[in-house]
């Protein structure tokens, strides 16, 4: 895994998150590489619900499913309750 480190965010930056994907320097609860992912910074927490689809963003983070593209709620939900083989 690659990510990219510019200069608006190398302060911000833990040396270890490259090595560390679970890192949560911002302390929100969702790991600040998932952030970066689909946010492209650390501005959101884990209580918000970026597209407005009923799902905080730390349960988009938890059932896989993506914060930006508005998941219909049931269906993650649905992956959130299978058993795991
Ligand atoms: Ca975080
Ligand atoms: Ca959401």
């Amino acid at each position: 895994m690659c990510h990219q480190i510019t200069s608006q965010n190398r302060s911000s930056l833990p040396t270890n998150s490259a090595i560390e994907p679970q890192y949560d320097g911002d302390g929100d609860g969702l790991p600040d590489l998932w952030e970066r992912k689909y946010f492209g910074n650390l501005s959101q927490t884990g209580g918000g619900d970026f597209e407005g689809d009923g799902l905080t963003n730390l349960q988009e983070y938890q059932t896989g499913s993506n914060p930006t593209a508005g998941d219909p709620a049931g269906a993650a939900w649905l992956i959130l309750f299978t058993p795991l083989q």
